[in-house]
């Protein structure tokens, strides 16, 4: 395993925050979209142009992925210990402060119940969502970021704050296992060395190990009930086909490309792994771009799965991959590097 000096985990922690915020601001356009030969077309140009030193553009603003991943550095770096009561505070304080940031309708009536019930009970609301079956939205998976940088080094801790921290909003198991699966896969960005290729089956087969120990500790569980699993399998199995070939609507069909975290995380892993070569229709050099750009290209949920791949791609390369240019883009870029180095400095 690759040794990670503490000069360039900082570096992974930066990459990791401003992954997420510049997949969310980029992606954001193109939200709900099928994308077709044109579009990707377009997109391309889009990242030409953004790319450039002297391109003007209006500043891409940021939706609710980077609104609640804020909340969840604060509430890390205010009360290291994790007080989820503060924590789901911070979300509803930030939500009716600038409630025109694209949340989910599940999220916004959450909001409203727990700060009529005072903050109560901070994970009732929630599980009395879709009569009691609570949202599997993606809505957890895309606020982990900094838990998964702060956990880095502790599994278990890992596990107990990412299931809480979802549960506020989201209580249905594919919500939460989908959080602690995008969360396992930032972590293993981070122990990886940015200047050698990755391991594509070692880093599948291990994220299927690690769903093995969550799906099958499930009280309900049953041989049928492992949908990550057979999610990470058809990702290995997609991965292993011709790269020259156009599988994308393979990769919407069988891992998907909407809200449903099932329908997203795994998407936003291949995406990832599968641009880690080159991608007909991508013309760049600079992987991370190649990440991103990948995953808003098979539209849908374009700022959320863009998001969640630029974080792993952060995470694995470090700030100094992602381009000056594109990021200055990006509404609250500077406050996220502040972010980043506070969540640090927290360790
Ligand atoms: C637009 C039936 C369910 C469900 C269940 C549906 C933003 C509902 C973000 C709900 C994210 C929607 C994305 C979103 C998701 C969820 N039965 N329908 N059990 N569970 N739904 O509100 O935070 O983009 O229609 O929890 O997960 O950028 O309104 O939102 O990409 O999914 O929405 O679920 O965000 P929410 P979220
Ligand atoms: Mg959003
Ligand atoms: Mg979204």
């Amino acid at each position: 395993m690759a040794k990670i000096d503490n000069i360039l985990l900082k570096s992974k922690f930066r990459g990791c925050m401003l992954g997420a915020l510049l997949g969310d601001c980029l992606g954001a356009p193109f939200e709900g979209e099928t994308m077709t030969a044109g579009g990707k077309l377009i997109l391309q140009k889009y990242f030409d142009k953004l790319e450039g030193p002297y391109f003007r553009a209006p500043i891409k603003t940021y939706t609710d992925d980077t609104a609640m991943t804020k909340s969840v550095a604060k509430s890390l770096i205010d009360k290291p210990a994790m007080d989820f009561k503060f924590l789901a505070k911070l979300f509803v304080k930030e939500y009716f402060s600038e409630p025109k940031r694209g949340y989910g309708q599940n999220v916004i009536d959450v909001f409203a119940k727990l700060r009529r019930s005072k903050f109560e009970d901070v994970f009732k609301p929630a599980k009395e969502q879709f009569g009691g079956i609570g949202s599997y939205g993606n809505g957890g998976a895309m606020r982990v970021s900094p838990l998964a940088l702060y956990f880095h080094n502790n599994n278990e801790g890992a596990i107990d704050a990412v299931t809480k921290a979802t549960q506020i909003t989201h209580t249905h198991k594919d919500a939460i296992n989908g959080a602690l699966l995008q969360t396992m896969a930032i972590q293993q960005c981070l122990k990886l060395d940015p200047v050698e290729k990755i391991n594509l089956q070692e880093f599948t087969d291990s994220l299927i190990e690690k769903m093995k120990k969550i799906e099958t500790n499930e009280e309900d569980f049953e041989d049928d009930e492992k949908p990550y699993q057979v999610k990470l399998i058809y990702l290995q199995q997609i991965l292993k086909s011709n790269a020259d070939c156009d599988v994308d609507d393979d990769v919407i069909r069988l891992l998907g490309n909407d809200i449903s975290a099932l329908g997203s995380v795994p998407t936003a892993i291949y995406c990832f792994l599968r641009a880690q070569k080159d991608i007909p229709g991508i013309r760049t050099d600079n992987k991370f771009r190649r990440c991103v750009q990948y995953a808003i290209s098979l539209g849908g949920d374009t700022d959320t799965i863009a998001s969640m791949t630029g974080s792993l791609a952060g995470a694995y390369l470090g700030e100094e991959y992602i381009n000056e240019h594109i990021i200055k883009h990006c509404e609250y870029q500077k406050e996220m590097l502040e972010v980043a180095d506070n969540l640090f400095a927290v360790l």
